[in-house]
């Protein structure tokens, strides 16, 4: 009888070079543990990340024993699971080297019969520095492949060099921790009874029906015979196989008959069946795998037309407006992040009506339960493989290496129906300069991935490239009328916001806006002393290069400078707010020419200035809100010209829209200066100029620095509301506006209402450590209205009445700048 034995738990970590020794916990790694023991302090804290470099420049050996009886030792086959060593690494059993492994991202299994005995058996797992082991594979590299330029000494320069998280070596938003260990689980799989290793399938949808062919992995340690069942809602088959010593496919295909579908979010319902395979050789030897599945036919459509090339996903024949985030690792020590934080932060993109996530290639494959996660939400999956920024050497051993990487993801991964496509790296053919750059990208992108991807997962497209015009295309990345583009001209070139008017690539994978994290946030790692952003600590808290300073000129284009810590903070995220709203709202409006828009970035790896809409605890920023209205089904929105101010209604609502479009001309103090309503009708997943406002007669004598307009589109069921003003926020006449609340407890839930005498645009709850959401912030409260809001805590306990009277704070405008 086989008998599956988990290696997880503790561990003692010892430093080859040193004295330190400590009891670790795997999954997991060094740092980690050395950080949960205090031996280390708060690698974000400061400038600690200096200090800590040591961590990873040390030899660790994890041991441990494991105790096997006579048949497990005797009894065949004992293979070593490990699914995923974090990464340069020498696995011994009772002295016996077993393997090595040098790819974080691929799942080793060793048969270690030949090693093992009855009784106490010891296993050994030596780390080695990676920096080392880049530096040497790029001295000996036979490519010219150009010199990265790094503006951090002590980050990694040569990471390409290694199939390790790309970030680990320090990013633009991110600290360097050349992380090691044993970081997923680890177990052996005693006897000679076939294991289940991986259970793909595809689907056919065919008018209302689908056939779903299932096929099993199985590794059989001798020739057995046995049955495999798949089991699919009520449908199942049973094969009886006779399988040979090895890797061994059986397939079968289920049908089903009118099968509820899984639509993305927004867009429908996120069914999901139970898939399951089964493996039964007789004597209680059954190994199983079970999955939830997804149907739902799901294509990329990239098809000639008027502008140039189509790039929109279609799903169950609807085309998708992409709306959602690009995803960063979570936290530098991932063992360390649990799966609640990944939860929030997915759910979180799911409330700002997110419908796709971008898994970005200098991260990691995420965890099984990030996916489900995915699947659960409707957030479909633009899934990088894992090189960034950087070209590869394309040398067999590395090919060889990336197969086996890229064989494994794909397997593991393609049954989640959230995964719409596998894209090749992140702005790799973006950075080419020489032809043997071109070369390499060839041999690694097209030559050997690509028909991997093809033979593995043929329901998928695979893009070589984010961004790029297509597989074999070396065209200009840039490119607006075909392909998908990553638009950095405001950030990173300089140019205002409004320059996002003037371009619509086909489809946005990358464009973001830098603000600071909150005070709250960024207290906890900055020393008292330095609690200015312009500070050492600060600007260590800064990896972007000039991004203090372009933070800084862009708050100066169009808001006043706040002079306190806690203003500075909050201005710049409204102006980050405003920068994305502005590019948000202009795609949605030029769709179907531009199809997607995925912001750069949702999340933050530690405490840190960045483009993120959530802070690295979780704690949405002004941005993250704003989402929830520009991204929202309904639309109505503004775009004001020279002589005159455009009011537009877009719709991703697969029906019919009646209703209307309202405006009010508003002054600061609240009179409603002049009013219209217009008739308004769309098609499903319309879009329409709904009508065009002449400034002169609009206006009339009003003063445009103290007057705006208040849009509601009201249409069906939907609804949605904005503001446009006529001048830039800093030269508009704020009053004081006297903002009053008051706080309540009604039946367990934290309400409150919120009033104000003058307009007060981007008005700002702030709430201490409780964390959690208002259901809506950063509001543009107008004169003599009064809005109820009630407070979602994270996690079931929601804060007393007391403890928000205690953390609450209300940021204006006004008072950072006009006071
Ligand atoms: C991109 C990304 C990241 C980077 C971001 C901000 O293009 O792909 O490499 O962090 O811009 O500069």
């Amino acid at each position: 009888m086989s008998k599956t034995i988990s290696l997880n738990g503790p561990w003692t970590i010892q430093q080859i070079d040193g004295d330190i020794q400590i009891t670790g916990e795997v999954p997991g790694l060094v740092h980690h543990d050395l950080i949960a023991q205090g031996i280390v302090e708060n690698p974000f804290h400061g400038m600690n990340e200096l200090d800590q470099q040591w961590v990873g420049e040390q030899t660790w050996e994890y041991k441990r024993t494991f105790e096997l009886d006579e048949k497990q030792a005797g009894g065949g086959a004992v293979v070593l699971n490990c699914d995923g060593l974090d990464t340069v690494a020498d696995v011994s059993v009772n002295g016996h080297l077993v393997g090595t492994a040098d790819n974080m991202f691929v799942r080793h299994r060793w048969d270690v019969r030949e090693w093992v005995r009855p009784g106490t058996n010891v296993i050994t797992i030596v780390f080695h520095p990676a920096r080392e082991v880049m530096d040497e594979r790029a001295e000996s590299c036979e490519f010219d492949l150009g010199t990265p330029r790094l503006p951090y000494p002590w980050f990694a320069r040569e990471r390409r060099f290694l199939r390790k998280c790309q970030c680990h070596g320090g990013w633009d938003w991110g600290p360097c921790f050349l992380t090691q260990g044993i970081h997923r689980d680890i177990r052996l799989e005693c006897g000679d009874a076939p294991r289940i290793l991986y259970a793909t399938h595809q689907q056919t949808h065919d008018g209302n029906g689908v056939d779903v062919t299932i096929k099993a992995l199985i590794d059989a340690p001798i020739d057995t015979e046995c049955d495999v069942t798949f089991t699919l809602a009520d449908q199942s088959a049973t094969r009886r196989e006779r399988l040979a010593a090895g890797e061994n496919e059986v397939v079968a295909t289920l049908s089903l008959d009118e099968p509820k579908l899984w639509w993305p979010n927004g867009m429908g319902e996120q069914h999901l069946l139970d898939l399951t395979v089964s493996c039964d050789a007789g004597e209680d030897d059954v190994d199983s795998m079970s999955q939830r599945i997804g149907l739902r036919k799901l294509e990329l459509v990239t098809e000639r037309d008027d502008v140039g090339e189509s790039f929109f996903f279609r799903v169950n024949d609807v085309p998708v407006y992409a709306k959602g985030n690009n995803w960063i690792p979570a936290d530098s020590f991932d063992s360390r992040l649990d799966d609640e934080k990944i939860e929030w932060l997915l759910t979180s993109a799911k409330r700002a009506h997110n419908n796709i996530v971008r898994v970005w290639g200098g991260g990691i494959y995420e965890r099984d339960r990030f996916y489900e996660l995915c699947d659960e939400h409707g957030l479909l999956v633009w899934q990088d493989f894992m090189f960034a920024c950087a070209h590869y050497p394309a040398n067999q051993e590395f090919l060889d290496n990336v197969s086996a990487e890229v064989r494994h993801q794909v397997r593991r991964l393609n049954h989640h129906p959230s995964i719409a496509l596998w894209c090749g790296n992140n702005e790799v053919l973006q950075s080419k300069l020489n032809p043997m750059q071109l070369v390499s990208f060839d041999d690694l992108f097209i030559k050997t991935i690509m028909p991997i991807v093809e033979a593995e997962d043929p329901g998928r497209r695979y893009w070589a490239s984010s961004p790029c015009n297509g597989n074999r295309d070396y065209g200009d990345v840039h490119d607006q009328t075909r392909g998908d583009a990553h638009y950095w001209k405001v950030w990173h070139g300089g140019k205002p916001f409004s320059n996002y008017l003037t371009v619509a690539p086909r489809f946005c994978s990358e464009f973001g806006f830098q603000s600071f994290s909150s005070t709250e946030t960024m207290n906890k790692v900055i020393p008292i002393e330095e609690r200015n952003i312009a500070s050492e600590s600060y600007e260590f808290h800064q990896r972007s290069g000039a991004g203090n300073t372009t933070i800084l000129s862009h708050i100066s284009r169009h808001f006043r400078i706040p002079t306190s810590h806690e203003g500075m903070a909050y201005v710049s995220q409204a102006l980050q707010a405003l920068s994305i709203k502005t590019a948000c709202e202009h795609w949605r409006r030029s769709k179907p020419r531009n199809m997607g828009a995925i912001i750069w970035q949702l999340n933050d790896i530690w405490p840190v200035a960045s483009w993120a809409s959530i802070e690295a605890d979780g704690r949405w920023k002004l941005l993250h809100y704003a989402e929830r209205h520009f991204f929202a089904p309904l639309l109505a929105s503004t775009v004001a010209k020279d002589d005159h101010v455009e009011l537009w209604v877009t719709s991703d609502v697969n029906e019919e829209l009646n209703g209307e479009l309202r405006y009010d001309l508003k002054s600061f103090a609240g009179e409603i200066l002049k009013t219209e309503t217009i008739p308004v009708s769309m098609p499903p997943l319309g879009n329409v100029a709904a009508t065009r406002l002449p400034l002169d007669d609009l206006l009339g004598a009003n003063d445009p620095r103290q007057t705006y307009l208040y849009v509601t589109a009201r249409l069906n069921a939907f609804e949605s509301a904005n503001i446009h003003t006529f001048v830039p926020g800093k030269m508009m006449k704020l009053t004081k506006p006297d903002v009053t609340h008051d706080l309540r407890e009604e039946n367990g839930v934290l309400t409150m209402e919120l009033t104000t005498r003058g307009f007060a645009p981007f008005t700002w709850l702030r709430h201490g450590d409780l964390m959690g959401t208002w259901s809506d912030n950063g509001i543009h409260l107008q004169a003599g209205e009064t809005i109820e809001l009630t407070f979602a805590p994270r996690g079931t306990t929601s804060p007393t009445l007391a403890q928000m009277r205690e953390a609450l704070t209300i940021d204006i405008l006004y008072e950072n700048g006009w006071e």
